[in-house]
């Protein structure tokens, strides 16, 4: 597939001085309608002295306070609606693990412009006309499902709306009408792999070129195993329902970085301790200002997604900054015995080692008043073997390399192949028998 081509080329090659007084002019309009329709911002600038008209150039920005999760959950279900409720023509929402859950809105031309930014990653992975995507993401108030689907039929593509579950029907499907796009969570991306191979078949009998992942935490270790499992090149989509769904970025044929699209995003990076936005290419929490949305515009959003941002020219030819690929949430990060630890650090020790299958979860438990950390690995196929001996040596040499890369003694318990339950979604990672106390 032609990764060389772009699905609209004008805004994707934006020379970035005009990319850049796109997003003040857009930045202006946004802040305008959200003060004079939305009275939750009103009151937030008010209480700051800051009127639209003070924001003169895109670093005066930093005048205006943060919004999070907590706003969106203070003004549920439609209190950030910046539009007439008739404007309004769906609507998607995002569980969490915790709290109540969050509404986003959508206008007709929101989902246009969702479409659109998601045709550009389709075409940026080399997909056309001629593709045929399955998007095996759920369907429903997750965006995945729909977001993608938008993409794909915009682009003109033949569509094949599986959303997930049923997995041998999946692979059926993949390999019956030729599929050369796959769309699902990469944990489901592997177990569709898995199941390929349990099905009697190999990746020769599928037509799959590319594969766009997300939704979730992966490593770079954990894309070449699906790349090997597949036969496909797998890029990496970020996104979250607050702001869009799928689509918000997109790792390019280069896989150096997520390109933000900038024409709709102002991306800054902060310390999310302090609040103070850092240098570029610095790491920390993502914060992210729609500029082009109308439905529910959100001004300085904390996805609290830890990134940093790479503002070198990529090969592509694409203007619109990359981020890195995500290295964790603050509120995953795991805090055990004083180490801040992420699920993201395990995967790569796990799939480094080559010998533990990249299905884990982690297990956090307070004994004592003293916070543990183990970890459960399933052994591959061809190391489970009944030599107790070379099971425990696997298990310590496992140990060990956890040990070392966190900082912090942990266990190590070896299971079984295929007793670690798969997701057809997102995988649930990590237990924390603490917070359940
Ligand atoms: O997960 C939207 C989406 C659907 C993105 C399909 C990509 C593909 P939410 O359910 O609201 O929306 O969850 C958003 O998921 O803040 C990140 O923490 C995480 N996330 C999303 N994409 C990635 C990714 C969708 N590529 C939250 N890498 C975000 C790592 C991701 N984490």
């Amino acid at each position: 597939m032609d990764t060389q081509t772009y699905w609209n080329r004008e805004t994707e090659l934006m020379p970035r001085g005009r990319l850049k007084a796109l997003q003040l002019d857009r930045l202006k309009t946004t802040l305008r309608r959200v003060y004079d329709n939305v009275p939750y911002y009103r009151d937030m600038m008010r209480e700051r002295g800051i009127e639209p008209g003070d924001v003169k150039s895109l670093e005066d920005l930093r005048l205006l306070p943060f919004l999070t999760k907590r706003d969106l959950r203070d003004t549920y279900p439609f209190g950030l609606f910046a539009v007439p409720f008739e404007d309004i023509v769906r609507v998607h929402a995002s569980s969490g693990t915790t709290g109540k859950q969050i509404i986003a809105g959508y206008t007709r031309r929101d989902i246009d412009t969702w479409a659109d930014c998601m045709a550009r990653c389709l075409v940026m992975m080399g997909a056309d006309k001629n593709a045929r995507v399955q998007v095996s993401y759920g369907y429903g108030l997750f965006t995945g499902g729909l977001g993608a689907h938008g993409g794909a039929e915009k682009l003109g593509a033949m569509t094949i709306p599986a959303s997930s579950g049923n997995t041998q029907r999946q692979i059926n499907l993949l390999k019956d009408l030729g599929v050369t796009v796959l769309c699902c969570t990469p944990s489901y991306a592997l177990y569709l792999a898995e199941a390929l191979a349990e099905m009697g078949y190999t990746k020769a009998d599928l037509s799959l070129k590319a594969g766009c992942f997300g939704a979730e935490p992966w490593t770079e270790k954990m894309r070449v195993r699906i790349e090997a499992g597949l036969g496909l090149k797998a890029y990496d989509i970020y996104g979250l329902t607050e702001i869009m769904g799928p689509s918000v970025a997109q790792t390019c044929s280069c896989q150096n970085g997520l390109h933000i699209w900038e024409d709709c995003n102002i991306a800054e990076i902060i310390d999310p301790d302090t609040g103070e936005v850092l240098p570029e290419g610095q790491t920390g929490e993502l914060v992210i200002t729609t500029i082009n949305k109308d439905g529910m515009p959100l001004i300085r959003y904390r996805t609290r997604d830890i990134t940093r941002l790479i503002p070198e020219q990529c090969e592509c030819g694409r203007t619109h900054i990359r981020m890195s690929r995500l290295e964790g949430r603050t509120d995953d990060m795991l805090i055990i015995r004083g180490v801040n630890v992420f699920p993201s650090q395990i995967e790569t020790v796990l799939l480094s080692s080559g010998e533990a299958a990249p299905h884990y979860q982690i297990i956090v438990e307070r004994v004592n008043n003293t916070d543990s950390l183990t970890v459960e690995i399933e052994v591959s196929e061809k190391m489970l073997s009944d030599d107790v001996r070379g099971m425990e040596e696997l298990g310590n040499k496992l140990r060990r390399s956890l040990d070392s890369v966190l900082g912090l003694t942990c266990k190590v318990r070896l299971v079984e192949p295929k007793t670690i339950a798969r997701s057809e979604g997102k995988a649930k990672r990590v237990i924390d028998k603490r917070k359940l106390d």
